[in-house]
């Protein structure tokens, strides 16, 4: 009955890998939404189970949930199915922060960066936690070579191999264990061992000291001593790649080297073809698995590189110096700015690595660091993981709210304290202290973070949206009272910092990205090193972003009076942007979201603010029958996650309830005249419901950067109690 975590196949239990009593797991929130797992090993079981929340019985499949259906009946129409639904998503609401908590997993590089973190301090990782990391690692382990990828579904690469092979074994996996011997075998055999791994992984095995400095490409932190005019200067590129190169220069410079210990050198055996001292470094700095390769080095990058690997040959101590020095503060501002948690968890493991070097291992600001990896870390039946970000608090918890209001659910009075409570955690998550002074970051007052407050990086969408729930709720009836608490104060400053986000001049005007307004030309790509990522050295205009905003701006305009011509010239330029971004043959690409039904979904109901639908706008026309033209004969949408990659609509192999919700809302906003269309779509939602209200969970609805897929839980609960919810109110009554 209940949805089986993506992936798992339970595979460890075939190997008989030691297990914790996942009963024993305790799940833990605070008021701002930062949530870790802990395992108790004392309090009696039947407390335990007493004390367990809905959700966390509900995410770790524990038996003895039996979640309270409406009706043991049948729904009979499309607002019973969505009521249903919302019914039991209200009931995985965590009573401590009220926001929706959740795992945010998928990428398979993250691992790496705690365990190396960890090793590289001595800081001994609890055992529970080991147990279910290597119980994860092997269940997620490729099933036919044995291999990991980028992702959870991606074929195996040498990436992932390399760096969960070691995971692994750091973990405390014997080199005899039959998954490391086909792990093994696979990295040896198919890609010739760690020596093809693309950056970040030699970076990471260098950290270790498991390959040396000398093979890995520059990654130059002498380009933070250019004045800021300089077009490449790393202060203007995105603002993930911006801070893991910035940790990453300084490791660079330190030539940062775990201390060499028997386990290591056991595995400097294990991971190349040839013996470790027979090896030349030097030579290897471009040796690449062609698996791994998405984005291959330009002439420009190549050219770069040699120089700059002549360069390092010589460069002297104190540039060196120099350069550790300024980097490091950089640093401190960074966890000054995020009070130690940092951007995501790639910066946060190499951050934590520069605090111990440069301050030593019993500094206030390393242990500080050390503090927060917990919050990185999600549990499900599969095991123990690195989530994405420290999860994805704000942005489910405001979608949640908005779409319970649209469906009319907030107005019944036995979910009026679910809604409360989100309301809270939304009003207190808005960012409300300045960023450092010289830390290369804009104004973030006002603005809503992705996830967590303390993390505090205010991104367009999620503040657009944010705010957009907060508005609808104080405007529902029932809730007056909430009008009071967040302020127009408050939300102006949400305004004046969405205003102050808009693209300009040469960079898509009218368009948003995500964090910060583009700051740098997309030439800078040519020399994007990473080699398995595409579109990540600066901020790019987002059709999805741009989406949001344009709905967080209309609703807002619609109640309140405040800069508003501005907010109409700033609409008007983003649906410009909007008009500009469709393909010829009518499709929306999303960058964040599989792919084109999830951009669709966002930008019809833009242009739909606007009243731009299919009778009067071809932008609409040509956006519904590009959507309408892929349904499938069962009436869903079958879109894969290839069309991410490839940037054309494919097919995968049945139609998935995401993908057709997304549709399906897509093609109401558009308010396309084919009903028969919309009303099969419905159907098939309504066709694949289980009795308790859900959906399975199906295929990985997320992406970034065009080549890793990532999850969002809980979009199969409130996109489609949405589409169901609109498809009553508008095609059944
Ligand atoms: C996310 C997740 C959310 C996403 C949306 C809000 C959906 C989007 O509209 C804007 C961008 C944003 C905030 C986003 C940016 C990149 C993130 C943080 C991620 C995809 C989750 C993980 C990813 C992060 C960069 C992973 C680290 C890896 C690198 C390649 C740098």
């Amino acid at each position: 009955q209940f949805a089986k975590n993506g992936h798992s196949k339970y595979r460890s239990d075939r190997y008989g890998l030691p297990k914790t009593d996942l009963r024993r797991w305790t799940f833990h929130a605070s008021d701002l939404g930062a949530q870790w797992w802990k395992y108790d090993d004392t309090t009696p079981l039947e407390e335990l189970e007493k004390r367990a929340t809905d959700y966390v019985k509900y995410s770790l499949e524990l038996p003895g949930y039996a979640p309270v259906t409406l009706d043991s009946k049948p729904v009979k129409n499309a607002y019973e199915a969505a009521l249903k639904n919302w019914h039991l998503f209200a009931s995985l609401q965590d009573p401590d922060s009220g926001a929706w908590q959740s795992e945010y997993d998928g990428p398979q590089f993250m691992s790496i960066g705690y365990v190396t973190a960890c090793y590289f301090g001595g800081n001994e990782i609890p055992t529970p936690v080991k147990t279910e990391m290597i119980r994860y690692i092997v269940n997620t382990a490729h099933p036919v070579d044995g291999g990991w990828g980028l992702h959870k579904e991606d074929k195996s690469t040498c990436f992932g191999t390399s760096i969960n092979y070691v995971v692994l074994r750091l973990l405390g996996l014997s080199r005899d264990h039959p998954v490391c011997v086909k792990a093994r075998k696979t990295l040896l055999t198919k890609f010739g061992g760690a020596i093809n791994n693309p950056h970040w992984g030699k970076t990471w095995l260098s950290i270790l000291n498991l390959y040396k400095w000398e093979g890995v490409n520059p990654a130059p932190g002498e380009l933070w001593l250019l004045p800021y005019f300089v077009p490449v200067h790393p202060g203007r590129w995105w603002v993930h790649t911006r801070w893991i190169y910035l940790a990453m220069g300084y490791l660079e410079a330190a030539e940062a080297q775990c201390e060499l210990t028997p386990l290591l050198e056991e595995l400097r055996d294990e991971i190349y073809k040839k013996p470790y001292s027979e090896i030349d470094f030097s030579k290897h700095c471009n040796s690449i698995s062609g698996v791994d390769l998405y984005y291959p080095h330009t002439g420009l990058l190549k050219f770069g590189n040699a120089l700059l690997r002549r360069y390092r040959k010589f460069r002297p101590q104190w540039i060196k110096e120099k350069v550790k020095e300024e980097i490091y503060n950089l640093c401190l501002r960074e966890v000054s700015n995020t009070r130690h948690l940092c951007l995501a968890p790639v910066n946060n493991a190499m951050t934590s690595i520069v605090m111990y070097l440069h301050e030593g291992p019993d500094s206030a600001n390393y242990k500080k660091i050390a503090a927060r990896w917990p919050e990185f870390l999600s549990l499900n039946p599969s095991g123990m993981f690195m989530n994405g970000t420290n999860g994805l608090q704000v942005w489910d918890t405001a979608f949640a709210v908005q779409y319970a209001c649209v469906c009319g659910f907030a107005e019944l009075p036995q979910y009026q304290k679910t809604i409360r409570a989100a309301f809270d955690f939304l009003d207190r998550s808005q960012i409300n202290e300045p960023t450092e002074e010289n830390s290369y970051r804009d104004d973030r007052v006002g603005g809503w973070p992705f996830s967590t407050k303390t993390q505090g990086y205010p991104v367009s969408d999620c503040t657009a949206e944010a705010l957009k729930a907060i508005i609808m709720v104080q405007n529902t009836p029932g809730y007056e009272d909430l009008k009071k608490q967040v302020s127009d104060k408050r939300k102006h400053t949400a305004i004046d910092l969405l205003l102050g986000m808009q693209n300009v001049g040469s960079f898509e005007p009218g368009s948003f990205a995500s964090y910060e307004p583009i700051r740098a030309s997309s030439m800078l790509e040519k020399i994007n090193p990473a080699e398995v990522f595409g579109n990540i050295m600066v901020e790019y205009p987002y059709v999805e972003c741009t989406d949001s905003v344009v709905l967080g701006l209309s609703y807002f305009r619609k109640y309140h009076d405040y800069r508003n011509e501005d907010v109409d010239r700033a609409i008007s330029a983003a649906i410009g942007y909007i008009i500009r971004e469709q393909q010829p043959d009518g499709g929306f690409f999303g960058s964040w979201g599989v792919c084109y039904c999830y951009a669709h979904m966002f930008a019809m109901e833009a242009l739909e603010t606007q009243n731009l639908n299919y009778n009067n706008c071809s932008t609409v026309q040509k956006a519904c029958d590009f959507l309408a033209g892929y349904q499938e004969a069962d009436g869903g949408w079958a879109e894969d996650f290839k069309s991410c990659e490839t940037q054309m609509y494919v097919r995968g192999p049945h139609s998935l309830v995401v993908p057709t919700a997304m549709a399906l809302l897509s093609l109401m906003s558009g308010r396309y005249p084919q009903e028969d269309k919309i009303h099969a779509a419905a159907r098939f939602l309504m066709s694949k419901q289980m009795s308790n209200g859900e959906w399975l969970k199906e295929e990985m609805e997320g992406v970034f950067n065009h080549t890793c897929a990532i999850e969002y839980p809980n979009y199969r609960f409130y996109f489609v109690m949405k589409a169901l919810g609109l498809y009553f109110k508008g095609y059944c009554q």
